[in-house]
């Protein structure tokens, strides 16, 4: 079976990207690439040509998640199985996937409407070393764990997970959360290489395509740096710091310049071979700001 590899990039759209460039680079640490194009900039995570890409927009919002296969191949086997599984895709133009600073690209919809690319051969820099808009003690982790995870808006989960088996991730429910109401919340994660989840979704109502996207240090003092930054710049907590049950990272949740949130986190474990469930965090997470559409206890 044809399988994506990796979550490589992301294009966000925002209505303030100078609120972005100050957020993602004195908070964050990661680096602005500005390529002079005016209505975008680029943000790098490592050594490839970038990682986020922000585009101006009347919107605040996820415009896109770029999955990466290994070669023209690869892409090839992928469109054929996409095909056989019945699901509408458009090959990208030349100049489309140079825009995307790829070889090859193709697109299509979720359920939940979100647009995902499938690509192969990333542009890297290696004559252009990242270099953190902060200092950092380390690094991020990305290599072939891609550049982080997202939960997603995905209302219909059983059409959403067989949308993203199609492209070769697997996964299922991880987290059953009693709700006030008496209903249990089903937490659906999904996996395509060693970290632990590349997306997840059902957790409830969402205003947003994207409710938050994780990123994470090598280096646990990076994670101190960015709550100490965070905090005193008095940017919403949504969640405190704590330790996720499935992927035993510690995080904090804290919102962008676009109203979604950032998961920080560092010293998350490997995806496991078999499926386990968990009825809540080991430690933490206690909810702080309401309204990021992450108003479970965890
Ligand atoms: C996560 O990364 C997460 O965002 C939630 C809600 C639960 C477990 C791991
Ligand atoms: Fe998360």
């Amino acid at each position: 079976m044809a399988a994506v590899t990796e979550l490589g990039y992301l294009g966000l759209n925002a209505t303030d990207l100078d609120a972005w460039k100050v957020y993602a680079t004195q908070c964050v640490g990661l680096e602005v690439l500005n390529e002079g194009e005016g209505d975008r900039f680029y943000l790098r995570m490592d050594h490839w040509h970038h990682r986020l890409v922000v585009h101006e927009s009347a919107e605040d919002d996820l415009a896109y998640m770029g999955w990466r296969v290994a070669d023209a191949a690869a892409f090839d086997a992928m469109a054929r199985q996409l095909d056989d599984a019945g699901l509408e895709f458009q090959v990208a133009s030349d100049a489309e996937a140079a825009e995307r600073r790829v070889l090859g690209m193709l697109h299509l919809q979720s359920p939940g409407d979100i647009r995902n690319e499938v690509f192969f051969g990333a542009h890297v820099l290696t004559r252009q070393p990242f270099h953190p808009g902060r200092p950092l003690f380390g690094r991020f982790v990305t290599g072939d764990q891609g550049l982080g995870h997202c939960i997603l808006r995905e209302d219909d989960v059983p059409a959403a997970a067989a949308f993203y088996g199609a492209l070769g991730l697997n996964g299922g429910v991880e987290y059953r959360l009693p709700m006030p109401d008496g209903n249990v919340a089903e937490l659906y994660f999904m996996h395509c290489n060693d970290r632990q989840h590349s997306i997840a979704y059902g957790a409830g109502p969402q205003a947003k395509r994207i409710n938050h996207l994780m990123l994470e240090y090598t280096e646990l003092d990076d994670l101190g740096l960015a709550h100490d930054i965070i905090r005193g710049r008095g940017i919403d907590v949504a969640l405190q710091l704590g330790k996720h049950s499935n992927d035993q990272a510690l995080t904090f949740y804290s919102a962008t310049p676009s109203g979604w949130l950032m998961e920080l986190g560092w010293g998350a474990r490997k995806a496991l071979a078999q499926q386990e469930y968990y009825g809540g965090d080991i430690f933490g997470h206690k909810p702080e700001t309401g309204g990021y559409g992450l108003d479970i206890e965890l």
